[in-house]
């Protein structure tokens, strides 16, 4: 398995030999990791070329941030960790965005960055690209490891993959000084310092008596709500969590990236009657999901007025009561949790009154018919709905297709309008509403599951990474990007009154960002109506080439900040518009 080795030069002393370069590619092949989204440079160039040629899959990248979005978007697909190469101190940087980014989030990703020599960088001399690497990625990742010694290579990057992927899953830091890769050791013993790690992510069992309380408390509710968050898709139980909604009868409502866990048109959904089901109900059982800013911190006006009681399952014993009482804790992981709750309910199980359910039915029937006409119109240049509804239609004809979504009023008006139907294919910005995640996340997704992408794109979203659409072109991926172009940040439309720079929000009207698909050879297309834009994505999920589609809409049609500009803080001396 260890791949190339050297003789010894000196009579009489020959012996296999290796190196660190060697025994970084054979850790990272032994531990079944099989490709490595990365920028090369020094001191990590020829890492990336022998990874290469020992069978690793090398994703060149053209900023580091991207490919650490797509390495952590690869460890909540896959639940191996992802991996993102760089070189030293602002490779490493332009990285850590993302490994904080997938920290947040909750995804196993390790960021593996060169770095420069210790004795220099501790007594400050200068060294080329000089920085403390691991003192600076300490507090933003669940742990931090450097590797000094090519004998400790094995462990090093065990611990990383254990760090990652056990517990509640987050970002690693794995600091490689540049020495390291030129360090020589016995062959024989080189394949001995390899671990390969069993069991990463050991199943965390609940404990009986909490199973016992949190179906007690469930058992009791009038009104309750399953809400069911990232986590709960990233565990890949689908098939027990499945059953177990199903089973209690109780609706349920997806956070944005636990669409499609059960099909948004699944009669038990209440993703159309959001506000009601967070208002109304009176026992709210989470499932991977965390009672963050997305949930209101599970108080305020948005929870109404009933008292409620709030049951919640989760690797993380410290997540229960960060915000509210929990008063029934579930430690365990969703798959052991989820299958201890369908086996207790073996026994009988009453569904929740009906008068609850059907409020909530009528609720959804009313919102949905309510925006059904609002998707059907053929204004020209489009509005948000407009495009949507076509977008919609697209991924209802392909299930299996995944969706990338960033913007504001992009991102918030298309979780809404389009259904997903299948677990894990909506990826967007995240617990930190990140702009940035676009071209990254729809490039491991293309990879790591061979389906076709989707990628819904603000304008200003896009710009974030939009240089990438080089690399789709490069490894000629199944991506279609649409950009939805208003001209700016929100609205296209905002004036700056007191001289002749532009407002702050807004971009170079009828900018045509097809053009830059069609600059590394793929597929551009202007699209001014709904009619147009479905002939063009359609085209493009029939043909699988890499295609950006330029999607002009109304630069008055959206809100400032999309749904969360409620979040805005407001000056007292600014006169209000
Ligand atoms: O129940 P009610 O009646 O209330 O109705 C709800 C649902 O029931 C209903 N609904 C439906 N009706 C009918 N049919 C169906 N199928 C249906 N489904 C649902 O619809 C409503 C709304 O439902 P929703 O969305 O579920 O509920 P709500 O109340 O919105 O949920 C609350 C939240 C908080 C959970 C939700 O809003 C949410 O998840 N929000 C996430 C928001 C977010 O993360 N936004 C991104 C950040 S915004 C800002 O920061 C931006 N920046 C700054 C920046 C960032 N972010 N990052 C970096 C690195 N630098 C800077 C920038 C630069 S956005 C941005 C760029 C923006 O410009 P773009 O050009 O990219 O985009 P455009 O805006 O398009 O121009
Ligand atoms: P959302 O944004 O969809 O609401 P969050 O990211 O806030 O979701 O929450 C995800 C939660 O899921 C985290 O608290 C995390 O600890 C938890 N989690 C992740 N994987 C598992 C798992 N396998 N079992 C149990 N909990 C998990
Ligand atoms: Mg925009």
């Amino acid at each position: 398995m260890l791949n190339t080795a050297t003789k010894s030069e000196a009579p009489g002393t020959e012996q296999e030999l290796t190196d660190g370069f060697h025994l970084v590619i054979d850790a990272l092949k032994l531990n079944g990791i099989n490709t490595i989204y990365n920028v090369p440079g020094i001191p990590i160039t020829d890492l990336g070329r022998m990874a290469q040629a020992a069978g690793i899959r090398m994703i060149s990248f053209r900023h580091e941030q991207n490919a650490g979005y797509a390495a952590g978007i690869a460890g909540y697909l896959t639940k191996k960790p992802g991996i993102c190469l760089t070189v030293s101190a602002p490779g490493f940087l332009n990285g850590l965005t993302a490994l904080a980014h997938a920290t947040t989030n909750c995804y196993p990703m390790i960021l593996i960055s060169g770095s420069s020599e210790r004795e220099i960088v501790d007594l400050q001399q200068g060294d080329y690209e000089e920085m403390d690497q691991l003192a600076i990625a300490k507090p933003l990742c669940k742990a931090a490891y450097r590797v000094l010694h090519a004998q400790d290579i094995g462990i090093g990057l065990a611990r990383a993959i254990r760090a990652a992927v056990s517990g509640r899953p987050g970002g690693v830091y794995l600091d490689l000084p540049a020495k390291l890769f030129g360090q020589v050791m016995n062959a024989d013993a080189g394949r001995k310092s390899l671990v390969k790690v069993i069991d990463a992510a050991p199943a965390q069992i609940p404990s009986p008596a909490s199973i016992k309380r949190a179906l007690d408390v469930l058992k009791g509710a009038k009104r309750p709500l399953i809400i069911l968050g990232k986590g709960a898709a990233y565990a890949q139980a689908d098939e027990e969590i499945k059953t177990f909604v199903e089973k209690s009868g109780i609706p349920f409502l997806p956070m944005s990236m636990a669409k499609g866990l059960l099909s948004d048109t699944h009669p038990q959904c209440a993703g159309a009657a959001r506000s009601t089901v967070l208002k109304e109900s009176d026992v709210v059982l989470l499932i991977g999901a965390r009672l963050n800013w997305l949930l209101s911190h599970g108080k305020g006006k948005n929870w109404g007025e009933a008292p409620k009681k709030f049951i919640q399952v989760d690797i993380e014993p410290r997540e229960m009561d960060s915000n509210v009482e929990i008063v029934a804790p579930v430690v365990g992981d969703i798959g052991s949790v989820v299958s201890a709750f369908n086996q207790a309910m073996a026994s009988g199980w009453t569904a929740p009154p009906a008068e609850w359910t059907k409020a909530i039915s009528s609720k959804r029937e009313e919102n949905v018919a309510k925006m059904a006409p609002k998707l059907m119109n053929n204004k020209s240049p489009m509005d948000y709905h407009g495009a949507l509804g076509v977008l919609k239609n697209v991924i209802k004809d392909h299930p299996e297709a995944i969706l990338v979504n960033e913007g504001a009023n992009t991102l918030d008006l298309a979780r809404g309008v389009i259904d997903m139907y299948r677990p894990r294919k909506r990826l967007d910005v995240g617990t930190w509403g990140v702009m940035g995640i676009g071209m990254g996340q729809a490039i491991a997704a293309a990879l790591e599951t061979g389906h076709p992408v989707l990628a819904v794109e603000g304008d200003s979203a896009f710009g974030f990474s939009g240089m990438e659409v080089e690399t789709i072109c490069r490894y000629n991926l199944p991506i279609c990007v649409v950009i939805f172009n208003n001209d700016g940040i929100y609205r296209g439309t905002d004036v700056n009154s007191v001289n002749a720079d532009p407002a702050t929000t807004v971009f170079v009207k009828g900018a045509r960002y097809d053009k830059m698909m069609e600059a590394f050879g793929g597929v551009g297309v202007n699209a001014t109506s709904p009619d147009e834009l479905k002939r063009a994505v359609v085209e493009a999920m029939k043909s699988g080439k890499p295609t950006l589609i330029n999607a002009v809409i109304d630069p008055a049609a959206g809100s400032e900040s999309g749904r969360i500009g409620n979040l805005n803080p407001q000056s007292v001396l600014q006169k209000k518009k």
